[in-house]
């Protein structure tokens, strides 16, 4: 059996290499959130990918962590605009940048969300580019760079920045900076040099990317696509041999790092009486006791590809009437970027299209689509992934898509299929996963039939290869190779 990464071989390094650094993690989103629930402030912890995987990094690690104050409760908990987080173990300290409503409007739901989510993921919503956001963009990037150059400027640091909000954050450090050490982890695709060479700002934006020392993507192809953006706008020296740019005489390593789950500290989670418990209480709330269940968890978000799988289950039904009454879809969705038109639409078509399959294929009480819209306790979703029979993950484009990896690692008595769209990161790795074309609703309803009449032992042998997989290629080795790779100075 390969010995796989863990906390341990993660410090170990650590230790080794950051001796004398502060390790400073930058991000919009907050990893914990302060919140009034009836009348008293209740710290939870923030959703999303880049949360899932760093925070136990960070609590280990010991580390600052800046980011953007939405709660409305943080100002209240702050000191200093400083919190201690994890609340109960406080192993780290959150920094909050305080950003005003047109700051959050330019940033985060202009150029962000507008513009480069959708440019960057190929699923056909036309990114909307304004020269007013851009600006904004940039003012943020400078903003987050300030803050965190008043934490570092008398230390040595090494500082990590998160996703395709902050991507000129290095160039603003520096020049305050120049001997920072910054890197970059860039969660969504890139996509090839036609589609990205649309965005007019492409020079300005390529320039702040390459100040940072270390650029790291999911997957090579990601990190491909971007070194032809280069090679084609700039006069840099793109070296494909060791996966290098050097631009104006400073060298930026650009390496793929698929990003994971913490495989072992979600496997004994998931044993755990707590959510056994959420078990039975799911099954009772949602009648599901005797049925095939079939689980989709994310955020309600275009690129997840919601509507296609409610197509394929629709199709599932057409194609094969005699599990009516038997299985159950559950699909978990809490809402996401409700501000912006094409969210808000996409959440309306959710809803009328559950509605219309659940009208047309409902026999007795028996519907076959839960939809569940609120937001899930670690142990429920836990226990969601546990009592799934399939867990149908139906992308249009992802980075890597976690949710893969959560259930893989939460099927403790290996009994459940993964069906993964093609067109996530995570079915470069997961190879024993049903692989499906999302854009197919026959494809999706053939797949998931086979699923569900799939023999035993087959599960049990897909499932404990896939488990293999997870475990060897967790979050402790995304971490732990980003850390290796650091290019510290030689003094
Ligand atoms: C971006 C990239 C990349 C969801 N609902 C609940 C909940 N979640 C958690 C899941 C999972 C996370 O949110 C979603 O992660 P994904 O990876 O699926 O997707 P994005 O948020 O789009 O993340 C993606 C990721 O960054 C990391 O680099 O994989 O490709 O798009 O962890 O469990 N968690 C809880 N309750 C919920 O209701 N507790």
């Amino acid at each position: 059996m390969i010995r796989a990464w863990s906390k341990r071989t993660v410090l170990d390094l650590v230790r080794d290499k950051f001796s004398g650094y502060l390790f400073v993690v930058v991000s919009n989103r907050q990893p914990y959130i302060y919140k009034f629930v009836k009348g008293r402030i209740e710290c939870m912890k923030g959703p999303g990918g880049v949360i899932t995987a760093l925070d136990p990094v960070m609590c280990e690690l010991k580390g600052l962590w800046v980011a953007s104050g939405s709660g409305e409760a943080d100002r209240l908990v702050a000191r200093d605009s400083k919190v201690r987080v994890p609340p109960q173990e406080e192993s780290y300290t959150l920094k909050y940048v305080w950003l005003t409503k047109e700051e959050n409007l330019g940033f985060y739901y202009g150029f962000s969300n507008q513009a480069l989510w959708p440019l960057m993921h190929l699923v056909y919503v036309r990114p909307q580019i304004k020269e007013e956001d851009w600006q904004v963009y940039k003012k943020v990037n400078k903003k987050f760079a300030q803050s965190v150059y008043k934490e570092v400027k008398d230390k040595k640091a090494i500082v990590f920045f998160q996703d395709y909000h902050l991507a000129l954050g290095s160039l603003y450090l520096k020049e305050l900076k120049p001997d920072a050490i910054t890197l970059f982890f860039w969660h969504i695709p890139w996509p090839p040099y036609d589609v990205f060479r649309i965005l007019p700002q492409r020079v300005e934006f390529l320039k702040g990317l390459l100040s940072y020392d270390l650029l790291g993507f999911h997957i090579r192809y990601f990190g491909n696509n971007f070194l032809e953006a280069v090679a084609s706008e700039l006069e840099a020296k793109v070296n494909k041999e060791n996966s290098s740019v050097t631009f104006q005489s400073h060298t930026s390593l650009v390496r793929a790092y698929p990003i994971s789950v913490d495989f072992e500290g979600i496997s004994q989670k998931a044993k755990s009486l707590e959510v056994e418990k959420a078990m039975r209480s799911l099954k009772e709330d949602f009648s599901l006791e005797g049925k095939k269940i079939i689980v989709g968890l994310d955020r309600i978000d275009y690129t997840k590809g919601i509507i296609e799988r409610i197509l394929g289950v629709d199709k599932l039904l057409e194609l094969y009437p005699s599990l009516k009454g038997k299985i159950v879809f559950v699909q978990v969705g809490e809402i996401s970027r409700i501000h912006l038109s094409q969210y808000k639409k996409l959440n309306d078509e959710i809803n009328a299209l559950v509605e219309e399959v659940n009208f047309r294929h409902r026999k007795g009480s028996w519907r076959p689509i839960v939809f569940v819209r609120r937001h899930l306790s670690f142990s429920e979703l836990l226990a969601f992934y546990r009592l799934a029979d399939i867990c149908l993950v139906t992308s249009l484009h992802d980075g890597m898509n976690l949710v893969a990896k959560e259930f893989v690692s939460s099927q403790v008595e290996e009994r459940g299929v993964l069906v993964l769209s093609k067109f996530t990161g995570a079915a470069r790795q997961l190879k024993e996963a049903l692989i499906v074309n999302p854009y197919s609703r026959e494809e999706v309803a053939l797949v998931l039939y086979r699923a569900l009449s799939m023999r035993e032992e087959e599960i049990k042998e897909r499932m404990r290869r896939l488990r293999q997989s997870v475990r060897v290629n967790n979050i402790w080795k995304w971490i732990g190779k980003i850390i290796a790779d650091i290019p510290l100075p030689k003094f």
